[in-house]
């Protein structure tokens, strides 16, 4: 017996630009069922399962975490320009928005990433104005790539649609059950090799993974052009063997611009 699986949040073909673009603006973010196919999600865990951790990663205990895996292999760079997802970063954070990290998890049973919180605001804005915000450019993104199909006992990422209008951070740590405009945190329950593609100033947690098993994540981390790029360990050093098989768009988003104001 099979049983049907139902998407708690609006869902996007991965040709509909327009609808994701808007979705960005309206509710923070764009859940994008099937992106990569069972056979990719395969080889995506199994390059996580080959990291080796150095400089800022941590691994061990109940979690690991690899930072700008795009510089490890070719696998993962191939990440930053996957089809339809660089097309929406692109839509909304302009043709020369980059990369500015890339990161891989494993989270094992125990791993609590329960914290809501904003990862990054640029302009906080009074109350009043907050609310008009549906169109405020949109300068950082990070795109989620899910190798696990999520229930919710394997920690899925949790958000509050629409409250990147708040016009505020939430800071770590500060309100374990945050509400905006009378809306709580909801699991994003998804399927392995399912896109969530969300804007920095949307209200988001990980959560508690009760389960038995090893959630596998990959991140994608895209801004504004304008926004510095956070790669590391410094002095950072792009893999020689990577720049000789990027394409002309991923060197563009490793931060291969043209020359401009400057620099
Ligand atoms: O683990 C998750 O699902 C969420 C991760 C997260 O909130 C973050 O990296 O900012």
């Amino acid at each position: 017996m099979t049983t049907s699986f139902a998407y708690r949040q609006k869902t996007f073909a991965l040709d509909d630009l327009a609808g994701m673009t808007d979705a960005l603006h309206e509710d923070g973010f764009a859940l994008v069922p099937g992106v990569l196919s069972a056979d990719e999600v395969a080889a995506a865990r199994e390059g996580i399962d080959r990291l080796k951790p150095f400089g800022f990663d941590h691994a061990g205990g109940v979690g690991d975490h690899y930072k700008c895996v795009f510089n490890r292999e070719q696998l993962f760079l191939n990440y930053i320009d996957r089809p339809g997802i660089v097309d929406l970063a692109e839509s909304t954070m302009g043709d020369q928005c980059h990369i500015i990290g890339m990161t891989a998890w494993r989270s094992r049973p125990g791993h609590n990433g329960w914290s809501p919180h904003t990862d990054h605001i640029l302009v906080t804005v009074p109350k009043e104005v907050a609310s008009d915000r549906s169109k405020f450019p949109i300068y950082l993104c990070t795109a989620h790539y899910y190798l696990d199909d999520l229930d919710e006992d394997l920690c899925p990422t949790y958000v509050i649609p629409g409250s990147h209008k708040s016009g505020h951070a939430l800071s770590w740590g500060k309100d374990s059950d945050p509400e905006f405009e009378g809306r709580k945190l909801e699991p994003v329950l998804c399927k392995a090799g399912d896109v969530l593609f969300f804007r920095s100033e949307i209200w988001h947690t990980g959560s508690l993974n009760k389960s038995d098993r090893t959630r596998y994540l990959i991140q994608v981390h895209y801004s504004h052009r304008t926004i510095a790029q956070r790669f590391s360990p410094f002095p950072f050093t792009y893999s020689p063997e990577i720049l000789s098989v990027a394409n002309p768009r991923q060197l563009r988003l490793l931060g291969k611009h043209p020359e401009a104001a400057y620099g």
